[in-house]
């Protein structure tokens, strides 16, 4: 109340989601890019959000607030927690999985025009039609032909679960920190759908509101690290999804066509890395040539339609 914020918008770091100070404190240094001391016992609270800087909607199109750049006079340590600590957690366990990395490139051409046309069609609906829902209708179509992907395997190595419904975590890089939300039942749901559900949950993301029950129970994980840049990267698993895919920027570049002739062509490198302890180079292989050739012939798309 003394900062006029609004609980709905803060994610509750405590017992079944339970708003703490902490979870305040955080929400409010978000805002302006201060860093809340971890021992001070009572922080000075900073200035309540201006309304303004608010995301509002899935399609505000106010541009985000610079971030403010913090100068050190003198080192200071603060407590890993919140999103850094689910971050070091998560990514240690990890470790134990010997990952099997395979990269290649594709030539998104036909799918930037394709959006291009269908970006007005979906702005009247209200959607905003990034390249993301694109990428995960493919790769639900993939998982289709190539389930071992969509699997959880148990800490011993000793099951493999297939699962049925392709719940996509999407990789997220939000004012908190890096944070995995995840799309339920891709398989069935169509482009316009997808586009509207990762808005939500970026708006959520944005806001810091995303709940325990949207951050946990993927089945494969997709990052879009491209939106900000980079080519190759080297994904790390999320146990106990078994593979990951990771996207670098698209970047016009010449290559050949059909016929010999250098063209100019939207270019996009995938990397994708999976458990070898059940996966082979082979399968993930076949499995990214049709994830690649669904995207590379997008109208190819129109035969899987329900
Ligand atoms: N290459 C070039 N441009 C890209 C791109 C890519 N690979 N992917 C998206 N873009 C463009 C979009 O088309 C959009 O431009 P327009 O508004 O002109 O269409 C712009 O970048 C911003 O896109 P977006 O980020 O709003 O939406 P998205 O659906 O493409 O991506 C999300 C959503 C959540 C994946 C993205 O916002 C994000 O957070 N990415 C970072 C993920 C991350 O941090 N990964 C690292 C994990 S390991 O630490």
């Amino acid at each position: 109340m003394e900062n006029n914020v609004n609980l709905s918008e803060v994610g509750g770091s405590g017992r079944d989601g339970r708003v703490l100070k902490e979870d305040i404190l955080h929400y409010l240094s978000r805002q302006t890019g201060a860093i809340i001391p971890p021992s001070s016992p009572s922080p000075p609270l900073s200035p309540p959000p201006s309304p303004s800087s608010t995301p509002s909607s899935p399609q505000s199109s106010s541009p985000p607030p610079p971030p403010v750049v913090q100068r050190f006079t003198e080192d200071r340590s603060v407590v890993i927690k919140g999103v850094q600590k689910v971050m070091s957690r998560t990514m240690s366990a990890s470790l134990l999985v010997p990952h099997f990395g395979y990269s290649d490139e594709v030539d998104l051409s036909r799918l930037v025009s394709l959006r291009r046309r269908l970006q007005t069609h979906a702005e009247t609906r209200g959607v905003k039609l990034s390249y993301m829902p694109f990428f995960l209708k493919a790769l639900s179509l993939a998982l289709y032909e190539f389930p071992i992907l969509n699997a959880h395997l148990d800490d011993r190595c000793e099951s493999l679960t297939y699962k049925a419904s392709h719940d996509i975590g999407v990789a997220m890089d939000t004012p908190g920190g890096l944070v995995v939300p995840v799309l339920r039942g891709i398989e069935r749901l169509p482009l316009l759908a997808i586009a509207a559900e990762l808005s939500r949950l970026q708006s959520r993301g944005r806001a810091g509101a995303l709940g325990a029950a949207e951050l946990s129970g993927g089945t494969f994980t997709l990052s879009n690290v491209g939106s900000i840049g980079g080519t190759y990267t080297h994904p790390v698993i999320l146990t106990p999804e078994v593979a990951i895919g990771a996207l670098g920027k698209i970047q016009v570049l010449p290559r050949f066509n059909e016929r010999g002739e250098v063209v100019a062509a939207h270019i996009m490198k995938v990397s994708w890395s999976a458990d070898h302890r059940v996966l082979d180079g082979a399968t993930v292989s076949r499995f990214s040539n049709l994830w690649k050739s669904l995207l590379e012939e997008p109208a190819s798309m129109i035969l899987h339609l329900a």
